[in-house]
């Protein structure tokens, strides 16, 4: 069925995302574009999670939003692969290689080994994910936010820097944080593509990623927050919080340690106003949060009223379009 939505018939869209709570959105994005005959979005991924262990470069996010796309995510892990096996993780563990408490699945490793080998061999990062949507058609165009290795550190109260992934999977975000930080960032630059995406776009999302950890190092590449005030597409974000709550991952230690609210309006403002310097024009709240719209309209965002939670493909179908909507 094509369905229509007010304004553009068939809307280019691009989407600021990361890993988990991005690639449900993503599938929900690439749901309704198809209903629209829309062309394929493109998606800009957080690499601040990457990193290097046991010799290979890690993707998170990237790998997250291709296996889910791709219909081979394990589901209720919400990271790696469906149904994949442990042992080369055992045996690297016996080798000391790695993180005891980090654990690298058969099939993920392969993924991580053939993009070691394309970089080694001198192929950008954004070459390399070309190269990966070779074996999957996921039906979206998938950019690195930038190629630079920019890796998240985390800057805790105690005078201690951790990389992000240990700080996320060894300590759960229980380390008191005082700050994130992208070393390298300032001299990095958008991905080949990013910024002529932006401004050819009718509409930019941001996904209901992580504020601070996923959609804050894209925002943060420089050239990037240029790109997104010199639009004339609309951008919309989706609060990642319902009923004041974050709906996964910890986001709402991150947002704490930057001085963040866990509330939708907070959230939105700490993206502000396109009118006032900041990236968003029109801002999705939930249901459950509908008396602070009035609060995000003061901070000069448009506030959209919608159902946010992404059961399934379907569910996320119906945020994508009231997104785009919006
Ligand atoms: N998350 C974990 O909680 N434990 C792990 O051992 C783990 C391994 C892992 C390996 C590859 C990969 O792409 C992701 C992995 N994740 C793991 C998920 C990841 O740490 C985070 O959930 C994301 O980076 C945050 O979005």
């Amino acid at each position: 069925m094509t369905v229509s939505l007010p304004g553009v018939a068939a809307p280019r869209v691009v989407v600021l995302a990361g890993g988990v709570g991005g690639s449900k959105f993503i599938l929900g994005v690439r749901a309704a574009l198809r209903r629209l005959d829309a062309p394929e979005a493109t998606v800009v991924v957080n690499t601040g999670d990457d990193l290097w262990l046991s010799g290979v470069r890690l993707q998170p996010d990237v790998d997250s939003i291709t296996y889910a796309l791709a219909g081979v995510n394990d589901t209720e892990r919400g990271w790696g692969r469906a149904g994949d096996t442990e042992r080369v993780n055992e045996e690297l563990q016996a080798w000391g290689s790695g993180w005891p408490w980090f654990t690298l699945g058969d099939l993920d490793l392969g993924t991580h080994l053939a993009r070691t080998g394309w970089l080694r061999e001198g192929l950008t990062p954004t070459q390399v994910l070309a190269r990966m949507a070779e074996r999957w058609p996921l039906g979206i165009r998938m950019l690195p936010m930038t190629d630079s290795e920019v890796d998240t550190h985390v800057l805790l109260d105690d005078g201690g820097r951790l990389h992000f992934q240990e700080w996320w999977t060894r300590h759960r975000a229980q380390l008191a944080p005082c700050a994130f930080e992208n070393p390298g960032i300032a001299d990095a630059l958008p991905a080949p593509g990013v910024t002529d995406a932006i401004a050819q776009a009718d509409v930019v999302l941001l996904a209901p990623s992580n504020p601070v950890v996923s959609i804050g190092p894209i925002l943060a590449v420089p050239g990037m927050r240029e790109a997104l005030h010199a639009t004339s597409a609309r951008v919309v974000g989706v609060s990642p919080i319902i009923g004041g709550r974050v709906v996964r991952g910890m986001a709402d230690v991150c947002l704490t340690a930057i001085g963040v609210e866990t509330s939708a309006a907070a959230v939105a403002r700490h993206y502000g106003a396109r009118s006032a310097d900041g990236v968003l024009d029109a801002w999705l709240l939930a249901e459950e949060d509908a008396a602070a719209a009035e609060e995000v309209e003061a901070s000069g965002v448009r506030a959209v009223v919608a159902p946010l939670w992404m059961r399934d493909e379907q569910t996320s179908a119906a945020i994508a379009e009231a997104a785009l909507r919006a």
